[in-house]
């Protein structure tokens, strides 16, 4: 596939990741609707071509995996994994529902497709390390993506997890942090400044990587020099906004989980349709 063509699905792939986001959230009324636009693009960018999956078989042991390590975004995930057909639309009806298979949080045992349970913020990157230690036994090429709050980062458990992929040279393993700066209580700055992401990093033994988290050029750029760089594992830090894409929601100082009026949910909805159909044009 050419890259034009190729970036093309990864951007529309990211603006129906949007719009189904909020379409999940508006019917239930409300969500963490916040920190799942922030990854909207790099989920785009993942589903929409980047990672090896067969949605027929979500098992399958040569795929790529993804912890969303930030569980609480799991519907911009339940939303990318509809549309490339893992389950039936129909389920995101009934996000975090009784009886649901798409609980608030992600759950492997759920919902085809999710690669590990999170919401306990701080496990997930633990996880993907094993997983990637795991795949690499098995003699599998395939690459495991971790996503990582940024607020989640001040857990010490995530950089225990760090440690142990760069002793174990863990170079098919690759982790964006999602850098919206901001958390529950406010900015990082004004809880736990540790937005020198990229000097941490670097001095756990990464290669690091700092890019637009809104640009899936970039970031397919920086997953493809990532993948060439051996030895290490590979961080991509994507400076993001939270709420992004979501008008109403990127206005608002606290945006982490609100309620989701159906007016405004319905016309961000139809302008996020209008830019779909503008991409399906190019
Ligand atoms: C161990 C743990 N502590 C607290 C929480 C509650 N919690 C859910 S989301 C969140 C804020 C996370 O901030 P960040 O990682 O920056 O995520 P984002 O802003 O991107 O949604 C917190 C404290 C949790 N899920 N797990």
């Amino acid at each position: 596939m050419e890259i034009t063509e190729k970036l093309r699905a990864m951007r529309l792939m990211a603006v129906n990741v949007r719009i189904e986001t909020i379409r999940q959230m508006m019917i239930i009324g409300f969500g963490h609707i916040g920190g799942s636009m922030s990854i909207a693009d790099v989920v785009g960018v993942l589903y929409g071509g980047a990672m090896n999956l067969d949605p027929h078989n979500p098992t399958w042991e040569d795929r790529d995996k993804l912890v969303c390590s930030k569980g609480h975004a799991g519907p911009a995930i339940y939303a990318a994994l509809a549309l490339r057909g893992f389950f039936p639309k129909d389920w995101l009806d009934t996000l975090n529902q009784p009886g649901t298979n798409l609980p608030s949080h992600c759950d492997r045992t759920k919902t085809p497709g999710i690669d590990l349970t999170t919401g306990s913020l701080g496990q997930g990157l633990s996880g993907a390390v094993g997983l990637a230690l795991a795949t690499r036994a098995d003699g599998k090429p395939a690459y495991t993506y971790c996503i990582v709050g940024d607020g989640e980062c001040q857990e010490g458990q995530i950089w225990e997890a760090a440690m142990v992929a760069a002793q174990y040279k863990l170079d098919h393993l690759i982790c964006f942090i999602d850098f919206n700066d901001k958390q529950i209580d406010g900015t990082l700055e004004q809880v736990n400044d540790i937005t020198n992401f990229a000097e941490r990093f670097t001095a756990f033994r990464w290669n690091v990587y700092a890019v637009d988290g809104h640009d899936a050029a970039a970031i397919l750029e920086a997953i493809e020099k990532a993948k060439t760089n051996p030895g290490k594992p590979s961080v991509i830090v994507l400076r993001t906004i939270k709420g992004k894409g979501c008008d109403f929601v990127e206005k608002m100082g606290y945006n982490h989980h609100i309620l989701m009026p159906r007016a405004e949910c319905e016309a961000e909805i139809a302008r996020l349709q209008q830019e779909a159909a503008k991409i399906e044009k190019e």
